[in-house]
């Protein structure tokens, strides 16, 4: 199976230029920087340093990680926001598990006990709550359902209706995953904090966007799962 790394970027070049050296380049097939309007100098580096660059068309993060889906073909996707926040050095963990036979493999802050250095009251606490509420509803069993780090099979991926354009792409897909029954799992991985630029989330805007994404994800029940019958990690 071939592995596509998606890096969505807005204006994260000195995130880039620490993080971009240490990618595991033997273990990733593709990658794809999604880029929105940067004009710090990120199109350039990728540029000068051999990167493939998708200028974005639509706005948004989930928008965008759906345009790099689209641009890329591998069988197993890592959505990377190059941001610092996300270790380069792990991504080999979550993509042996996908090749375990997991769907989806979230990074998580939360577990093992691994630590967010990016955190502040706020994102911790918001974290927390939706990922509690996101459990109740869907009977999941998450610890972080915000995070962007994550991989996961295009084929399970294919299976759901991920819609949402922005910054609530992460907790859809953590409940889309979970209602269609497809095998989840997390494993423990450092936060360090972001390296240079500015954080484009907005905790207000992005909390009642997730919000949105919970009421309509309950409202429409688990019909993904019945429209697609879905086989076990083990079945295949
Ligand atoms: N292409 C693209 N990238 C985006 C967009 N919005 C955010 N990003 C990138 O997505 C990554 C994550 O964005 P952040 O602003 O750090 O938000 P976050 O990591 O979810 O939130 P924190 O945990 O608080 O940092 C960064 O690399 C951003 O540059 C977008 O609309 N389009
Ligand atoms: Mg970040």
């Amino acid at each position: 199976m071939n592995v596509a790394l998606i890096a969505p970027t807005v204006n994260e070049v000195e995130g880039l230029r620490a993080v971009f050296p240490k990618l595991p380049k033997d273990l990733l097939n593709e990658i794809v920087v999604v880029d929105l309007n940067s004009t710090d100098g990120t199109i350039e580096y990728c540029k000068k340093e051999g990167y493939r660059v998708h200028h974005q068309v639509s706005r948004g993060y989930g928008a965008g990680i759906m345009e790099g889906l689209a641009h890329t073909s591998a069988d197993i996707i890592v959505e990377f926001p190059p941001d610092g926040s996300s270790p380069p050095e792990r991504i080999g963990d979550l993509v042996a598990k996908v090749r375990e036979g997991y769907d989806l493999v979230i990074a998580s802050r939360y577990r093992d006990g691994a630590k967010s250095y990016d955190d502040d009251f706020v994102t911790r606490f918001g974290n927390w709550l939706f990922t509690a509420i996101i459990n109740i509803l869907f009977r999941a069993h998450y610890t972080d359902t915000l995070v962007g780090f994550r991989a996961y099979r295009r084929s399970a991926h294919n299976k759901l209706g991920l819609s949402t354009r922005g910054l609530s792409w992460t907790a859809q897909q953590s409940i889309q995953f979970a209602k269609a029954g497809l095998t989840v799992t997390e494993v423990g991985v450092d936060e360090p904090a972001r390296i240079g630029g500015v954080r484009k989330m907005r905790p207000l805007k992005t909390g009642l966007e997730i919000l949105w994404v919970i009421v309509r994800e309950f409202v429409a029940g688990r019909k993904f799962a019945n429209v697609f019958p879905v086989q076990s990690a083990s079945e295949r």
